[in-house]
């Protein structure tokens, strides 16, 4: 068994849903775990035998402009790594994770192996700005593993650092255990969804690269066929324009602003169609999370979208920000009862082949191994 701390950013998000539950079940399978965070990881919400929280502090002094959040926490883990003997250090995102990382290890003398985990904002957004790039290469570079969410950004990030490191992909994966359709009608009754009206979903952080605006024109032109409804989760800096939209519109009635919900497994199981329509996106977990629940989606081609997504049988992939083909795929699935019915069926039968959980835990185990072997 090993001694493993992982790093993440604690807040509602995909990549820190990724790392707290990877740590979860890591502890279940008695390895001692240490989460080194700014915050408690959101979903560490009950105490979990074999883990340990080490919270970074940064302090804030006049001469400072900036508190410097990277040194502190790079102090951190150098002496979490040597008080608990790690063996290794998973960190969750490259910038300033794999650097503050790698940092860490130069300043202890104890051979701890350092695996970092790209999920994508890292690469498409910070990539971009060149100051940045250097900085991100050399923590990639200096990793002793490296893992991506998706084939797609294991070829952005090649591409884009211009880089030939070898970088290995372990989808993403959900608790099964949470993740399943539930009988809810009592939230259908409680939001006034009818029988007859179609649910859509869309679950973000609407950031711009989500591009709301698209699934709530995609509804407009669902509902002018068929009386539906669309629920928005999460909340975001798009938020007010896109209620101003749906004001616009006069969708008012039909579209029910939910804001950031913790249990969206309940929500997806009242779902019939999840809309996915980001301009960039390296996995898409909320993807993973409807289709356990039964919910066929349409994504964008976009990113590692189409590795989630398997075009026709789980859903459709539309190209990004043709909102009369979406619109085309979404009633295609909402005409038929039983197309929707197989690709219900599908999407949790794939959920189980290709992105089950123990799978991908295995695939985790066997990388620690492999590093832990290593000379
Ligand atoms: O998409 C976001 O805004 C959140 C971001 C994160 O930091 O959690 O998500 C990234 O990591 C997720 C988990 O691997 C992926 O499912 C998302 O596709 C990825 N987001 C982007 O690439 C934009």
């Amino acid at each position: 068994m090993a001694k493993i701390g992982i790093t993440c950013y604690p807040t509602v998000g995909g990549s820190g849903v990724i790392a707290t539950e990877l740590g979860k079940l890591l502890a279940e399978n008695g390895h001692e775990i240490h989460f080194v965070a700014s915050q408690v990881p959101f979903r560490l919400n009950r105490v979990y035998p074999n883990i340990y929280y080490h919270e970074v502090e940064v302090s804030s002094y006049p001469v400072f402009q900036h508190p410097p959040y990277d040194l502190a926490l790079a102090a951190k883990m150098a002496d979490v790594i040597n008080r608990e003997e790690l063996d290794i250090l998973h960190v969750h995102y490259a910038m300033p994770h794999a650097v503050c990382a790698i940092l860490a290890k130069q300043m202890c003398n104890r051979d701890v192996k350092i695996i970092t985990t790209l999920h994508g904002t890292d690469i498409t957004v910070l990539g971009i700005d060149t100051s940045l790039q250097e900085m991100i290469k050399f923590g990639i570079e200096q990793s002793d593993r490296v893992t991506a969410v998706s084939h797609s950004l294991v070829e952005q990030t090649q591409e884009m650092l211009h880089t030939d490191r070898s970088i290995d992909v372990i989808y993403n994966f959900v608790d099964e255990r949470e993740y399943y359709r539930k009988s809810n009608q009592h939230l259908k009754d409680h939001y006034g969804i009818k029988d007859e009206d179609a649910v859509l979903i869309h679950i973000s952080n609407f950031r711009k690269v989500k591009r709301v605006p698209d699934v709530i024109q995609t509804f407009a032109q669902v509902r002018s066929e068929r009386p539906a409804k669309l629920l928005l989760v999460g909340d975001g800096p798009e938020y007010s324009a896109c209620y101003q939209l749906v004001q616009d519109l006069g969708l008012d009635e039909d579209v029910l602003f939910l804001g950031k919900q913790e249990n969206v497994s309940d929500l997806l199981s009242i779902a019939d169609l999840k809309l996915l329509l980001s301009e960039k996106e390296s996995f898409g977990l909320v993807l993973l999370e409807a289709m356990a629940c039964g919910v066929p989606s349409i994504g964008t081609n976009i990113g590692g979208i189409p590795e989630v997504i398997d075009h026709g049988e789980t859903g459709y992939i539309a190209e990004l920000g043709n909102i009369e083909q979406t619109a085309y795929f979404a009633n295609k699935i909402l005409a038929d009862k039983d197309h929707h019915h197989q690709m219900s069926e599908r999407a949790k039968t794939v959920v189980q082949d290709k992105f089950a959980t123990a799978t991908i835990l295995n695939e985790y185990e066997e990388l620690y191994r492999q590093v832990l072997a290593d000379e």
